[in-house]
């Protein structure tokens, strides 16, 4: 059995979702979905980071205690992944006991391993990233991430030893050299790691907003520290030692650009630290932008007023577009790996080109045409239609694609054949024939139909399910298994065919 375990970022609660979020957690639920529709037994986990400085100030900017802040955010990030149909096995919060337990269990080992130690700290801390920086990273004096000012702190900490991990993680990389993608993230990564190691602190006592540490109860973890191990709170690290073995190894990371030092250094130090192996898989995405800056819960304008980039929930999209016009639209405009420009009019355009002159328009196309020439009823498919080799190269494709994390690839691929359906519909005009004539011609543009259900199940999961019940199947395209289920075959001869209304009505393009 091939196991597949998929995690996002865990989110920090200090805001509500917007676009960003979504554009990796549907990510990961598509590629998470692809897998399961191959066969594999998967796992993906999502959640949110409920410690730290940003999460204490944000609660208390609005006047409630953290742990109620905290239940009431991190229910907007499960309310707004389950209006994007996003299907994780699990959500993890760091306020959880079983979190707790984890943390607790994991630092301790790496305690008694002897690799964490007492020191002072003094930096320059930005409290949007949680984290220190040296006056070289600042521009003009501000943090890099987010623009906004940084604070001196200076504190009597644990720290754990990083430094003595710098060859190790040079030789794993080195033996793993896939274990980061893209390459080019995977050589920062490296370079960042070569160019030399500093102790890191791990607990705080300015703040208690924290999980305790073990072994002295005046300290919490520093909120990174814990958050990375939520990986394996989700695996039952501690309690279920078989668990860990079964899903660990087929850990893969999807993870912002910004945040590579935490999951390409810190994370797999901890690892070999606690004596587990490290992640095997770290996929780093890029941003989505808007007008040229990330699309971000703390930027400052030049005025140092917030930019209203925050309107932009995934909710707002989604009643005005529909869920799966927003799914596919992340996963086809940005491919994972680059930062990628998010605009309305990208939206509305790529709306009206793929999903409703493209795919709407085949499934409406070919319904309207088998009620008119063949009574409804679904005719046999042509076994030497061209479009036969246009499918299997469209599954081949995809689902290579999808093996690499190109989700925008495998749309590609998809979306080719469904033009591939378009013109042989047009070089035949079967609207135009005698009935009973062109039966070969829509058997054919039926079946890449139904092919094309199964090959965007994952991406667009409710349309897939809505063409598989107009092509008068039963079941769901989930239930299917790929690639066999989308070989070239005769399931849907003498189905009766619903017409419907049209999947996705076009939208003006300027308002
Ligand atoms: O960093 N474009 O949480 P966070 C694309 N809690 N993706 C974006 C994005 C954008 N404009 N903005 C955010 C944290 N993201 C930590 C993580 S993990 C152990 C702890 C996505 O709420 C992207 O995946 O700031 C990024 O890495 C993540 O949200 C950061 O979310």
């Amino acid at each position: 059995m091939t196991r597949f375990y998929i995690t996002t970022p865990i989110y920090y609660v200090n805001d509500v979702p917007h676009l960003g979020h979504a554009y990796c957690t549907v990510n990961a639920d598509a590629i998470a979905r692809w897998h399961r529709l191959i066969g594999d037994d998967t796992l993906f986990l999502t959640g949110t980071d409920e410690h730290g400085a940003k999460v204490a100030e944000a609660a208390e900017e609005h006047g409630v205690t953290p742990r109620e802040w905290t239940d009431r955010t991190s229910a907007r990030f499960s309310e707004a992944w389950e209006g994007l149909n996003v299907s994780n096995d699990d959500f993890v919060r760091t306020t959880e006991t079983r979190h707790y337990d984890t943390v607790r269990d994991f630092l301790q080992k790496i305690y008694d391993n002897g690799f964490i130690k007492k020191d002072t700290y003094r930096g320059l801390y930005c409290v949007s990233c949680e984290d220190y920086y040296t006056p070289d990273d600042l521009n003009d004096g501000m943090c890099p991430v987010h623009g906004r000012g940084v604070v001196e702190m200076e504190e009597d900490n644990y720290f754990f030893q990083l430094s003595a991990f710098q060859d190790r993680l040079i030789e794993w990389y080195e033996k793993n050299p896939d274990a980061i993608r893209p390459a080019s993230k995977r050589n920062e990564a490296l370079s960042f790691i070569k160019g030399g190691l500093k102790d890191v602190s791990i607990t705080r006592t300015s703040l208690s907003w924290g999980v305790p540490v073990p072994w002295d109860d005046a300290h919490v973890f520093y909120v990174w520290y814990d958050a990375l191990i939520n990986y394996l709170t989700a695996l039952g690290y501690g309690e279920d030692p078989e668990n860990v073995a079964t899903w660990w190894p087929h850990v893969h990371h999807l993870i912002g650009k910004e945040i590579i030092r935490f999951h390409c250094v810190w994370w797999p130090a901890m690892c070999m630290a606690a004596g587990v192996e490290p992640p095997a898989n770290i996929f780093v995405h890029g941003w989505l932008l808007v007008g040229g800056q990330k699309l971000s819960k703390s930027m400052v304008d030049d005025q140092g007023g917030p930019v209203k980039l925050t309107q932009i929930t995934p909710a707002s999209l989604t009643e005005d577009f529909g869920v799966d016009a927003i799914r596919y639209h992340l996963l086809r405009n940005t491919p994972l790996g680059t930062d990628g420009e998010f605009s309305i009019e990208g939206l509305t355009e790529r709306y009206n080109s793929d999903l409703a002159n493209n795919l709407g328009n085949l499934v409406a196309r070919v319904a309207t045409v088998v009620a008119s020439k063949c009574g409804g009823t679904a005719p046999a498919p042509d076994p030497q239609s061209p479009l036969v080799a246009a499918a299997a190269q469209a599954v081949t494709s995809a689902s290579d694609a999808w093996q690499r994390f190109a989700p925008h690839e495998a749309l590609e691929a998809t979306w080719r054949l469904i033009g591939a359906a378009n013109a042989e519909l047009e070089n035949t005009e079967p609207w135009k024939a005698e009935p009973g004539t062109v039966d070969d011609v829509l058997g054919s543009a039926l079946e890449v139909v139904r092919i094309v259900a199964l090959l965007i199940a994952p991406a667009m999961p409710a349309t897939s399910l809505e063409i598989w019940h107009r092509l008068g199947l039963s079941g769901s395209p989930e239930d299917e298994r790929l690639p066999g289920a989308a070989d070239w075959g005769n399931s849907l001869a003498g189905h009766d065919v619903i017409k419907g209304d049209p999947l996705f009505p076009r939208r003006k393009t300027t308002p």
